[in-house]
């Protein structure tokens, strides 16, 4: 893997001097957060450190993060996640990690809140739909997770899933998508230190509609590869299925890449609408070139390197 160079303004210019603590594997008090069986709320208080990823722009609002989503599970319009999702427990939850590993496990997400170094990192967002926010998530390194199972030699991609309950997820009772809504990564990518699991948004728990209690925030590739309320994650030796290559094969690849001069069959990608700056649901707002890997490319760039990336979409 190469070294990471990160390219953003360093956490101490935009972060209180007393927050920044530092290199990241910050540990979270294990006492500071709770462990399983405490209730929810009980998690308001993310115990992150401040991080080295940070990308250097304005901060989507909250309310424009939390309202404007795609989680088709609870419908595909963009206010039905907030509208439909208050049914959904989100606590207790179970993630099992297991196929090509040598120690197959289950874990409680509040136990590994607990006890895995949580970091605050704002990244850059770039949906398909060409529109970015920039988002400020708290969450732990997968890598961090696929070490506690210990990949096999012989693994090579991962293979996440989000969880099916037709009782607290209205949208699973029709056939929007083929359910249960998956992703897949290569393993390389997956171990990359800017994959992150997020547990948290703005500082708090994440709210249903964006992926409670635990998704993957993949910020160089498109949004949609950022799977959401994971429940299993399967280290395979082949390719997996992804939700939407299923659904639309010829404008929706394995890898995702943010690439502007791909265009999808349907739109340009050459720029994005930046959510938050004026125009909501309606369009307007501010719109910004789009760059390469989303401008993660100094860090992931080198796992392409020799692809064709207008072929390999
Ligand atoms: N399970 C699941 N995960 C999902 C989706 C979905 O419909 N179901 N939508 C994806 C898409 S298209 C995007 S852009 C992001 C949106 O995340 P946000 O609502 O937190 O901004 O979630 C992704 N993860
Ligand atoms: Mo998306």
């Amino acid at each position: 893997m190469p070294a990471f160079k990160p390219p953003f303004i360093p956490s101490s210019e935009i972060t209180p001097k007393g927050l920044y603590l530092g290199r990241r594997h910050f540990m979270a008090g294990a006492g500071a957060i709770g462990l399983a069986g405490i209730a929810p709320p009980a998690l308001a208080a993310l115990n992150a450190k401040k991080t080295d990823y940070v990308v250097g722009d304005t901060i989507t609002p909250k309310e424009d993060a939390t309202t404007y989503n795609n989680f088709y599970e609870f419908g595909t319009g963009k206010g039905d996640p907030a509208a439909y999702s208050g049914d959904f427990k989100p606590f207790p939850w179970k993630i099992k990690v297991d196929g090509m590993v040598a120690k197959p496990m289950e874990f409680d997400v509040e136990e590994l809140i607990a006890t895995l170094p949580l970091e605050e990192r704002v990244y850059r967002f770039r949906c398909v739909e060409a529109w970015s926010m920039v988002l400020p998530w708290t969450g732990f390194m997968l890598s961090d997770l696929l070490q506690k199972v210990e990949p096999l030699g012989s693994a090579k991609y991962v293979d996440f899933r989000t969880a099916v309950r037709p009782d607290q997820m209205p949208g699973v009772n029709y056939p929007i998508l083929e359910w249960p809504y998956r992703e897949g990564l290569r393993l390389d990518e997956a171990m990359h230190p800017l994959t992150l699991m997020a547990v948290g948004i703005y500082g708090d728990k994440l709210p249903n509609q964006n992926g409670a209690p635990i998704r993957l925030v993949l910020p160089w590739k498109y949004g949609f590869k950022s799977i959401k309320s994971i429940e299993t994650i399967t280290l395979t030796d082949t390719q997996p299925q992804t939700s939407w290559n299923m659904a639309a094969a010829n404008e929706y690849g394995f890898y995702s890449n943010v690439n502007p001069e791909r265009d999808h069959p349907r739109w340009s990608q050459a720029s994005e609408r930046v959510l938050g700056t004026g125009g909501g649901f309606f369009g307007g707002g501010d719109r910004r070139d789009t760059e390469m890997f989303n401008g993660y490319g100094e860090q992931v760039a080198s796992l392409y390197a020799g692809m064709d990336l207008i072929e390999n979409y």
